[in-house]
This record gives structure tokens, C-alpha cells and sequence, in this order.
């Protein structure tokens, strides 16, 4: 992979950028505050350039999301693709890999686009995406996509913001940072000053406020995760029953009521300084992993052990995704594994 400089890429978005009429931005899978916010801002930054600008999403929006401001300005197009060949640049934001913007079946419709005429601007541990289109590609190792472009476009141009797109990156930049308590980047604290002071609502950023489901699928979940002293690891493994078994307590959308779980077990416990979720796709043969890692202390990189074991994984250092071709027996017992062997050997 050829590097790039930053400063190079942003020049190379903004030449691609200003003749342009038409944009399409789409949001990423999981569809949450950064990507939301990201796209919000990146619509008002260029309709004042006299753009026409539609965000776009081939995922349903989570319930998590359904109150989340601006968000009707997203069109979901869930069983058809948004025609592309109607705008002349389409800006991806906040994902990696072209799967979580385009689909499982990506490699079809990257066919049918101009690549010249794609931007990523993203803040995760390069991947495809990048490879594919390294001189537009913004991935900056910031806290957030928000803070991407506050960081290339907001302060070097001093843009004064509305209110709502203060509010909108304010809250992308506390869940992304899990409200600072994520691993720092440089210009966080001053990122978040700079919305403040443009009227961004703290304490509704800040404001808890979830669904009874999240508390009923935490408690379940307590049961049913594994903790495993020795590999200072707590695993929930949802194989094809306890996924039905959770379907039948919280309804079609049960795995959308997680993040209290994840904020409160994984990497939270004393001694257990891995989370990880195994998740069953039995239609596609395959199983979903979801990890944390504490972020204070020396620790392994999951991302590392996971590929090792025959995942593909991606994410940040501290929290990332992936998949395994396979059962979940498998996947299961290739991850122990190569956890018992990684820590063997630190
Ligand atoms: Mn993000």
C-alpha cells in the first residue's frame, strides 16, 4: 500500500469536491451518532457551497437511533441501491471496509461505480477501502469521524456552526469516546470546547436514558457469559438457540440492546480485561465477533489473536468486530486458543 499524505488526500477531496453539483453521502453499518453526525455536517458544510447533498443508508436505522436529530434526513434504501450514477461524487463516512457501507455483495456494485469519484473519510485502522483508493481516502486515528472533520475542515477554515451541527458532532464525539474514557487523541478536549462554545447541549449529551430491553438483555447475558479467569477473558457466545431464546424475550431486534452489556461488562470487570461477543450467522455459515479491551493497562491486541485464530477483524485497537468462516464450536475453540497461546508467550 502506497502512502499518501494526509494533507495531499485533503487536497485531493477538495479538487474532487468543488466542481461537483451532486454528492451523496452514506452512512456506515452499524449506523450510529459518528456516522450520523459526520454526515449531517458534511451535508451543511457543502450546501453552502451550493451542492446538493442526499445522505444514504443500506441499513435500517436501529431503534437506538430512531430519536437521534436529523436523523429522517437519512434515506435508508434497505432492499434497493441508492442509484449512484446520479451524483458525481459519493463520500463515504466512518467505516473501514466497503461491506459496511455497500453491502455483502460490494464487489458488484464497486463495479458499476467510478472509483475516482469516491471519498472515505473515516477514522478506523485502514482496510480496503484505503487500499483501493488510497489518494481519497481521510483516515485520521482521531476519536471520532466527527473529529476527522473537525480537525481538516472545521478549524482550519474557521467555520462558525449551527447549533444543530454542534449538537450532532457533540454527541457523535461522547459516544465514540464513551464520554473521554476511550484512549485520547490529540485536539480531543479542544474539539469538544469549540462545540460547547458553539452551543452544543451537554447535558443531553450526556443524558442516559435507555430502553427497559437493555436492562433485560443485560441480565441475561450475565448468565450466559462465560468468564475465563485464566485468559482474563468474559466471552457470550449466541449460538442459533440462545439467539432464539432472546428473540422470544425482546422481539426481532433483541441484538440491537447490547450497549448496556458491553458498556458495563466487557473490559469493565476487575480481571477481565477482554470482552468478547461470538454471534451465530447460520444463514451465511459464518459467526460475528464483537471485542473490547480495557484501555488502561498493557494489554494484547485482539485484532491480532482474532486473525490469528481465523477471523477477520477489524476496528481500533481497543474495539473492533469481525468474522469466522465456520460454526460457532469452531470459532469458539480456534479464539481460546490462540489466546492461551498468545498470553503464553507475553
Ligand atoms: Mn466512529
Amino acid at each position: 500500500m502506497h502512502h499518501v499524505s494526509v494533507a495531499k488526500v485533503l487536497a485531493n477531496i477538495k479538487q474532487l469536491l468543488r466542481p461537483s453539483r451532486s454528492v451523496m453521502v452514506m452512512v456506515s453499518d452499524p449506523v450510529d451518532p459518528d456516522c450520523v453526525a459526520a454526515a449531517l455536517a458534511l451535508r451543511w458544510m457543502l450546501t453552502q457551497q451550493r451542492k446538493d447533498v442526499v445522505l444514504a443508508s443500506l441499513y435500517r436505522i436501529p431503534s437506538t437511533m430512531l430519536g437521534f436529530p436529523g436523523i429522517a434526513q437519512v434515506r435508508v434504501h434497505d432492499s434497493v441501491l441508492p442509484d449512484f450514477s446520479a451524483f458525481e461524487v459519493l463520500v463515504l463516512v466512518d467505516g473501514a471496509t466497503w461491506s459496511q457501507f455497500l453491502g455483502r455483495d460490494w464487489r458488484h456494485v464497486l463495479e458499476g461505480l467510478d472509483m475516482r469519484r469516491v471519498v472515505n473519510i473515516d477514522h478506523h485502522e485502514p482496510e480496503d477501502i484505503q487500499a483501493a483508493i488510497p489518494r481519497t481516502c481521510l483516515n485520521m486515528q482521531l476519536s471520532s469521524t466527527a473529529q476527522v472533520l473537525y480537525e481538516s475542515f472545521i478549524k482550519p477554515e474557521k467555520m462558525r456552526l449551527p447549533v444543530e451541527i454542534a449538537d450532532v458532532l457533540y454527541r457523535a464525539l461522547l459516544y465514540d469516546s464513551r464520554n473521554f474514557k476511550n484512549e485520547m487523541h490529540p485536539g480531543e478536549y479542544a474539539f469538544a470546547d469549540m462545540l460547547i462554545e458553539q452551543g452544543a447541549a451537554h447535558a443531553r449529551a450526556v443524558d442516559v436514558n435507555v430502553d427497559m430491553r437493555e436492562v433485560r438483555f443485560m441480565a441475561w447475558a450475565i448468565e450466559n457469559t462465560d468468564f475465563i479467569p485464566g485468559l482474563f477473558l468474559s466471552l457470550l457466545c449466541l449460538d442459533t438457540a440462545r439467539q432464539g431464546d432472546l428473540e422470544a424475550r425482546l422481539g426481532p431486534n433483541w441484538s440491537e440492546f447490547n450497549t448496556l452489556y458491553k458498556e458495563t461488562v466487557l473490559r469493565q470487570v476487575r480481571g477481565f480485561h477482554y470482552g468478547v461477543i461470538l454471534q451465530e450467522k447460520a444463514d451465511e455459515g459464518s459467526v460475528r465477533l464483537t471485542w473490547r479491551t480495557r484501555n488502561y493497562g498493557n494489554h494484547l491486541g485482539v485484532a491480532d489473536i482474532a486473525r490469528r485464530a481465523g477471523f477477520k477483524a477489524g476496528g481500533h485497537r481497543n474495539a473492533g468486530g469481525g468474522s469466522f468462516q465456520g460454526c460457532m464450536a469452531d470459532a469458539r475453540a480456534r479464539l481460546l486458543d490462540e489466546f492461551r497461546r498468545a498470553l503464553a508467550a507475553a
